[in-house]
């Protein structure tokens, strides 16, 4: 039985109604399929466990047809009507909807008229100048999708944090359950929680390598193998994602953890150290350079202490400074999700959020959250019905109500996702932003400006004492768009003269501070406010990867504004601070 999670059948429902459109079906019918994938996303609980239960149609926008199509996906791995589709529009299509700047439309065109099935028949055909003429694909679109056909070979070569880490997580639950196996977790970029990771690395301990190594090839989440041998074995999963999984025996399981977690960097500065010290380390142990003894191995504690190191969390393994502490016997004090006591930035139907404020607030009060920013979209970005002043006193006098009930939820802050102008001007008057709790200005537009004038949009907006916190600072989106190019170092030293509170927005496409960032962040003594930007209730989950990052940027709960009781939370806004 195949072993799909919700991440992979959200993508084949995607793709099914994709071809559905260029296949020239009604948008009825191919719109279902993008609702459906959508709901299975935001969904979270374990599709199969919900499937298991028969509740399949309890998702929202599942009906009892899609259902039967997940079930067949996990009972089969067979998508049923895919074979008729795909006998109309060749499967490879999808991979060039993949690229920035192509949607299914023009896709369609790319195949009803010229039979482009592939980004190499879109390649050949740009070369060869035979998208000239074509309506819709103008000098500048046809120099955009080259230029994205590129971006989309350097950045698809990695797999997002949060698609991968279910997956790793569920072969290294499927290895445990294996006979004779000691061990088995998950090891490489994933267990450092890096944003985007480049494999799925898992390691297993047992004494009996090869029966292992044979077990693995049999496993439900395996489609096809790519290598085999007594010690590794090279996996394609059901998610379409690569997989190595290496047999170590159980009196190396320490030694062999820490080596495959890495960093690469990590490690080249441990092998100094331990040359220093007359011993060498590798993945089968630490042992005395003079006689050859192994002296640890067993756990990664023992690897660490043979080195007079106290064990450090995963996520700072980058060379970054943390050997050198932990020669001192310190590890960072690193942030947890329990230490979050509210979420700050969350878009409700007002604008293009797909929950209700009370939703927001349900949710909010379930995650046992002290307090819950509602921050909308302002009035300039009128693509997504950024809100008037008319709106806004409606919103208020709701928060005012919701905030006088006594069911012990979180208190409803009266916030606002404001935008950065061209020249770092906001949405609203002075009068206007005063009336809110706190302020959090966002650039969502200007994307190819140059840095100076990006850097200086944003330097303004910090000037501004209605501007309590910048979202997303940097704009990127992983895998998909480049961030602004800022000088981060004049906007962090703004951010730290000013007062202003630097988001680390928790989506698993932005990750945004990066851990690099972070750091520098934290050096200046600039506040991070780690929040999900969900635009939907069940997306508040998604805060445990913003706390990832917060970890590799050596955050502690004290540098976190979220992680504050409301009250000193309050006071911590720079339009709150008696100094200014
Ligand atoms: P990725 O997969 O690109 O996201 O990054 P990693 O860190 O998972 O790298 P990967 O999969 O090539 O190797 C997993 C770990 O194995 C890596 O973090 C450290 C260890 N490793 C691999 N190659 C080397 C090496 O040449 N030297 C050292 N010291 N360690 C290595
Ligand atoms: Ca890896
Ligand atoms: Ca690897
Ligand atoms: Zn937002």
């Amino acid at each position: 039985m195949p072993a799909y999670d919700n991440a992979a059948i959200a993508t084949a429902l995607d793709d099914f109604g994709d071809l559905l459109e260029i296949a020239g079906e009604d948008r009825y019918r191919f719109l279902s399929y993008h609702k459906a994938a959508h709901a299975v996303r935001a969904w979270d609980e374990d599709i199969m466990a919900t499937a298991l239960a028969g509740r399949l149609t309890e998702i929202p926008g599942i009906g009892t047809k899609i259902a039967a199509i997940i079930e067949s996906l996990l009972k089969s791995g067979v998508f049923p009507g895919m074979d008729e589709v795909t006998s109309r529009v060749p499967a490879s299509v999808i991979e060039l909807m993949r690229i920035q700047g192509l949607g299914p439309k023009k896709a369609k065109v790319l195949f009803d008229e010229l039979a482009i099935a592939s980004i190499e028949d879109l390649e050949e055909a740009i070369a060869e100048g035979r998208l000239t003429g074509l309506p819709g694909f103008g000098v500048k679109t046809v120099e955009n999708i080259s230029e994205g056909i590129d971006r989309y070979r350097t950045l698809s070569a990695r797999i997002l944090l949060a698609d991968a880490l279910p997956l790793a997580e569920k072969l290294a639950e499927e290895l445990r359950t294996l006979p004779g196996v000691v061990e088995a977790d998950y090891a490489g970029s994933i267990r450092r929680m890096k944003e985007t990771v480049g494999d799925i690395d898992v390691l297993v301990a047992a004494e009996d390598g090869p029966a292992v190594m044979a077990a693995v090839r049999e496993l439900p989440i395996v489609t096809e193998v790519l290598l085999s041998g007594e010690t590794k074995t090279s996996v394609m999963t059901t998610s379409g994602r690569q997989a190595d999984v290496r047999v170590v025996s159980p009196e190396c399981w320490g030694a062999a953890l820490q080596y495959f977690t890495g960093s690469a960097e990590h490690n080249v500065h441990m092998r100094e150290i331990a040359k220093s010290r007359g011993l060498k380390i590798s993945e089968y142990g630490v042992f005395r350079v003079a006689d050859d003894e192994r002296v640890a191995g067993n756990t990664e504690e023992e690897v660490y202490a043979a080195l007079g190191m106290p064990t450090m969390p995963p996520e700072v393994r980058e060379d970054a400074g943390e050997i050198e502490l932990a020669l001192e016997g310190r590890v960072p004090d690193l942030v947890t999700t329990d230490d979050i006591r509210g979420d700050l930035h969350s878009h409700t139907t007002a604008t293009d959020g797909r929950s209700t404020l009370e939703q927001n607030r349900a949710r909010a009060a379930e995650l046992g959250y002290e307090y819950l920013g509602c921050s909308d979209h302002a009035y300039d970005l009128r693509m997504v019905g950024g809100l008037d002043l008319a709106d806004l006193e409606a919103q208020w006098a709701k928060i005012d109500e919701l905030n006088a009930l006594t069911d012990g939820g979180p208190v409803l802050l009266k916030s606002i996702e404001l935008n950065i102008g061209d020249e770092g001007g906001v949405d609203y008057s002075e009068e206007v932003l005063a009336r809110f709790d706190y302020c959090i200005a966002s650039l969502h537009h200007g994307f190819s400006q140059s840095r100076e004038q990006a850097t200086r949009r944003l330097l303004v907006a910090m000037e501004n004492p209605y501007v309590d916190i910048i979202g997303h600072p940097t704009g990127r989106l992983l895998g998909r768009r480049d961030p602004f190019d800022l000088d981060m170092e004049a906007v962090i030293a703004k951010a730290a003269e000013t007062g202003t509170v630097l988001e680390l927005n928790a989506h698993p496409e932005r990750l945004d501070l990066n851990d690099v960032h972070l750091r520098m962040a934290r050096k200046a003594g600039v506040r991070i406010a780690i929040d999900t930007d969900a635009h939907e209730a069940m997306q508040f989950g998604q805060l445990r990867w913003g706390v990832a990052t917060a970890r590799r940027g050596w955050i502690s709960a004290a540098e976190v504004l979220n992680a504050q009781p409301l009250s000193s939370m309050l006071s911590a806004l720079k339009r709150n601070r008696a100094t200014r």
